[in-house]
């Protein structure tokens, strides 16, 4: 790496001004070196802000000093809003089977918020250690409905554990989203060595506040993987445009496209609709029904607003 060079680099942490900027050295050995940099003052990303997960490219890198400054912007390819983090490849929606307990309608929102993003995502049902391996394959078998093949963990078994480790160090940017107390925490500081975030059990949580939220954070995995670490964030899913929600749902794509269902309208929103040919019969309908319903009533507010 040359001073006076243009290196293309990944924005893993910010705190004020200053953003850590990781730059792959020497690429097939997969070493990668930490600059602390600055925007440089004359750039100006019309306003944008630059957040983790951001492609940038830095020049005037002092190599003693390990800094630099930041002179463009890549295009970004998507942006989760609290926490804000670019460019993720991979959301895992995190749940715990007990304690709490699984509320299926919560996790069918999350999962249709995460679909909404365009990215892969995936299940993990973490604490499978309070469950018999019954109710275990009953909720695989329920998912697998869904559209969705569950990642199953028990803190006890380190099988499970080790096959989602191959394969995050596969993906390029993944980040577990979940509500709190499912074990999110508790699964990361296993995932990055050294990490030590802490965890609490859900009640203690609830006394605790809000009080330990640190910034957002990518750790490396491997070679070209990445972890997004959320400490102290609630995550709540986010709100999907209406006219989206059909496509989210496996159930009514595989209808509409593998079986080539028609509605009598293109726009068709599957509820009484006339002339709607989709066939109701799948567990998440209701839950889909509900999710219109109300993102109506949230639209329909927002243009009287
Ligand atoms: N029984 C059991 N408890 C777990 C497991 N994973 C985490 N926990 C506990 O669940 C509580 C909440 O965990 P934490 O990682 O802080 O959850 P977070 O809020 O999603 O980050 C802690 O008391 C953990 O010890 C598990 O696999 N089995
Ligand atoms: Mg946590
Ligand atoms: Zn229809």
């Amino acid at each position: 790496m040359k001073s006076n060079s243009k290196h293309l680099g990944l924005v893993t942490k910010k705190f004020n001004d200053f953003f850590s900027v990781d730059i792959k050295t020497q690429e097939k050995y997969g070493n990668s070196d930490k600059f602390l940099c600055k925007v440089r003052k004359s750039i100006n990303f019309k306003d944008q802000l630059i957040y983790v997960g951001d492609q940038v490219f830095i020049e005037n890198i002092d190599l003693k000093r390990k800094r630099a400054l930041i002179t463009s912007l890549k295009k970004r390819k998507n942006l989760l809003v609290r926490p804000s983090v670019a460019n993720i490849s991979n959301i895992y929606i995190t749940f715990s089977v007990e304690e709490p307990e699984l509320n299926l309608s919560q996790v069918n929102r999350f999962l249709i918020s995460a679909e909404s993003m365009g990215v892969e995502v995936s299940l993990v049902l973490t604490k499978c250690d309070l469950i018999s391996d019954t109710r275990r394959f009953f909720l695989i078998n329920k998912f697998e409905k869904w559209g969705y093949q569950a990642i199953t963990l028990n803190l006890e078994k380190s099988d499970h554990f080790n096959n989602l480790i191959v394969e995050l160090k596969k993906k390029e940017c993944s980040i577990f989203m979940g509500p709190s107390g499912v074990g999110k925490t508790t699964l990361l500081n296993m995932i990055i060595p050294g990490l030590q975030n802490s965890t609490a059990p859900v009640s203690n949580k609830i006394k605790r506040g809000k009080n330990t939220t640190r910034n957002v954070e990518l750790f490396s995995i491997s070679n070209q993987s990445y972890i997004v670490d959320t400490p102290g964030f609630n995550m709540q899913p986010l709100n999907v445009d209406i006219r989206l929600l059909p496509s989210l749902y496996s159930e009514i794509n595989k209808q509409l496209i593998d079986e080539k269902i028609n509605c009598k309208f293109r726009n068709c929103l599957h509820l009484n609709d006339e002339g709607c040919n989709l066939n109701k019969s799948f567990e998440r309908y209701s839950f889909y029904k509900d999710m219109i319903e109300s993102s109506k009533s949230h639209y329909y507010q927002n243009q009287e607003d």
